[in-house]
């Protein structure tokens, strides 16, 4: 057998180096990587020496730069991903939550931090922690839940088991997840001699699973009972590629198609069968289809609460649920009618049974009312109050093509954007809402932009968002990475403040004003973006806000533009219900009322 003799973390990046997508481009678009001791010597020197094969990039913060790794794999619908290493200890830690966040969107990545000395020579290392009654611990265990692989590196040939078996993970639709390889310090600097077909390319195939035939012909018999179906697309249908094939399948059979967050796009906004995003940030023509549907086909989704309406939105008694997912878990959610399969294979499976099977279409006075609602919220305000997100949202859509790619996370914009954004071809809409996680959205749109660079990446982001991670700004000012930053400072966090007041509570803690405070806070965004190197301009009106977008779009690198909102007002019409508990006892009459409120919607959720 032909070896080659490579210390561990060599021999783990070269083989990270040569893992194929079948379109013949590296897995692995890159290496994030913030070195400190647990992987600066091993890892680092290794990924220096592999530098032409494959790239490292320097960021600023252990998490976001997770976060550009996601929204990359993401973006790339899962066909590729990237790996991040840290040091030991709090450069480990600060990734757990960006696990957590992959595991939940069941999106690729790979994380490699650095672990204790396996040989336990220096025990306990700097940044180590002490586990008193047991030995095997460290830092890195924090991962085991977050992650749908954990293997701690030991030896060095524990890769030719590890490795492979991380791919695999992160390259089946099922089962993908982050994947952690805690790399313990001493073993990467280990020389051992590697089997040389170790190291040859390696094609990773996403396979695309059929559906059992008995599970096919059951859906088949309650579809062809059905009178009234609706389709709830989820991010599942973006994953498998199924997006064509959603759209010949709810056309052919006239099934009308509602959208969750991760789902959105799924069809363009403009399409007849899409009567728009559904559940509690949704619109009314979706809900209302959705409450009528005698029969609800979840395709690639989670049915995540925000998405049911809590569980309230599917209420007709008659109501049947079907799930095709390529997750067992998923497919067998809330009694659903499971159809454990790739979402495009299904689909075309499906409707080949179904053959020239119609249903009565989606009622477009719904879509009609929806719009004229809500259209006029987005228009510019005619006097000089302060602007609504609703209408930067306006504005944006204005500036905007069919290139653009509009992605946010966490705040007001999420719901604003899921109900108004009009997305006019797949993938034109990236929401990170299963972690829905602040301080996702500037790394994230560096990851968008990096997985498509063609794309006008727009950020939107508010005041809070910002303030919690933008550091890798600077890091797409070094990249030369053009994106758009549209900053809402509605000074503090609107969406929860707007949810204290809605469960009965004082406002408190969440607008900078109502928060303990010595001064008050005067934060000038614009001039801390400038100072990390970005394009940065405050604008006071909608108008300039569009005069600005337009300045945007000759920048060389990231363009950030910021206007203060009103942190009061949101999108109502369509909104559903949401379960957060509501105090049972209080002292305040507002908490006793929404205490009432609640207590009706979980009666009616029960079918009470
Ligand atoms: C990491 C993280 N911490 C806390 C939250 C809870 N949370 C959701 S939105 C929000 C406030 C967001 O404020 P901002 O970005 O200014 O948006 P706004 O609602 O004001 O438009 C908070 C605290 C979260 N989603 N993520
Ligand atoms: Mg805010």
């Amino acid at each position: 057998m032909t070896t080659i003799r490579l210390t561990a973390a060599q021999a783990m990046v070269k083989y990270l180096s040569v893992q194929m997508t079948e379109a013949g481009e590296p897995f692995l678009a890159g290496v994030w990587a913030i070195f400190g001791h647990g992987n600066v010597a091993g890892i680092g020197e290794a990924l220096h020496a592999e530098r032409e094969m494959i790239t490292t990039y320097r960021g600023h913060n252990e998490q976001t730069m997770c976060h550009a790794a996601i929204a990359y794999a993401k973006q790339s619908g899962r066909r590729r991903a990237m790996a991040v290493t840290s040091s030991i200890g709090p450069g480990a830690t600060n990734m757990v939550t960006a696990a957590a966040l992959a595991h939940v969107n069941r999106l690729p990545l790979l994380l490699i931090p650095g672990d204790v000395f396996a040989n336990r020579g220096p025990d306990p290392v700097l940044q180590q922690v002490e586990d008193f009654g047991d030995g095997t611990i460290s830092v890195n265990d924090c991962f085991r839940p977050v992650t749908r692989y954990f293997d701690r590196i030991t030896r060095p040939e524990q890769l030719l088991t590890a490795l492979p078996r991380a791919f695999r993970t992160m390259t089946d639709p099922a089962e993908c997840g982050p994947v952690c390889l805690a790399f313990c310090q001493d073993v990467q600097a280990e020389a051992y001699d590697f089997p040389a077909s170790f190291f040859e390319p390696k094609v990773w195939r996403i396979r695309r699973p059929y559906p059992d035939p008995v599970e096919l012909a059951a859906v088949f018999n309650l579809l062809k009972a059905a009178a009234k179906p609706v389709i709830v697309a989820g991010g599942g249908v973006h994953y498998s590629g199924a997006t064509d094939a959603l759209k010949a399948f709810a056309e052919k059979h006239r099934i009308p198609v509602v959208e969750s967050q991760a789902g959105k796009s799924a069809l363009a906004w403009d399409e007849p069968m899409n009567l728009g995003p559904v559940g509690v940030t949704g619109s009314s023509s979706a809900n209302v289809a959705c409450a009528e549907a005698d029969l609800v086909l979840g395709v690639g989704t989670r049915f995540q609460d925000f998405t049911t309406g809590s569980w309230n939105l599917f209420r007709n008694p008659e109501r049947r649920l079907v799930s095709l997912n390529v997750a067992a878990y998923d497919a067998m959610k809330h009694g659903a009618e499971p159809l454990c399969c790739d979402a495009e294979v299904g689909l075309e499976m499906l409707s080949e049974a179904l053959g020239d099977l119609r249903f009565s279409g989606p009622n477009s006075a719904l879509k009609q009312e929806w719009f004229a609602a809500v259209d006029p919220l987005t228009a510019a305000p005619q006097g000089n109050e302060l602007p609504t997100d609703a209408q930067v949202i306006g504005a944006v859509q204005r500036a905007s093509g069919d290139d653009t790619v509009v992605m946010c996370a966490a705040g007001t914009m999420p719901g604003e954007l899921h109900k108004l954004w009009k997305a006019p071809r797949p993938g034109a809409y990236h929401m990170e809402y299963g972690f829905s996680c602040m301080g996702y959205e500037i790394a994230g749109a560096i990851g968008i932009k990096m997985a498509e660079p063609e794309r006008d990446v727009v950020c939107m982001l508010g005041d809070g968002s910002y303030m919690m991670a933008n550091s890798e700004l600077a890091t797409a000012v070094m990249l030369g990475l053009k994106i758009t930053l549209v900053i809402t400072d509605n000074r503090g966090f609107g969406c929860i403040n707007r949810l204290q007041m809605a469960t009965g509570g004082a406002e408190f803690n969440n607008l900078l004003d109502h928060a303990e405070h010595a001064q008050p806070s005067n934060i000038d965004f614009a001039a801390h973006a400038a100072s990390m190197g970005a394009a940065a301009v405050h604008v006071a009106s909608i108008a300039e806000l569009e005069a600005a977008l337009e300045r945007a779009k000759e920048a060389a690198g990231p363009f950030v533009v910021v206007i203060d909102t009103d942190p009061y007002p949101s999108t109502e019409p369509g909104g559903h219900w949401w379960d957060v508990a509501v105090p049972e006892v209080s002292t305040r009459e507002e908490v006793l009322e929404a205490r009432k409120a609640y207590e009706g919607e979980v009666k009616m959720r029960a079918g009470g």
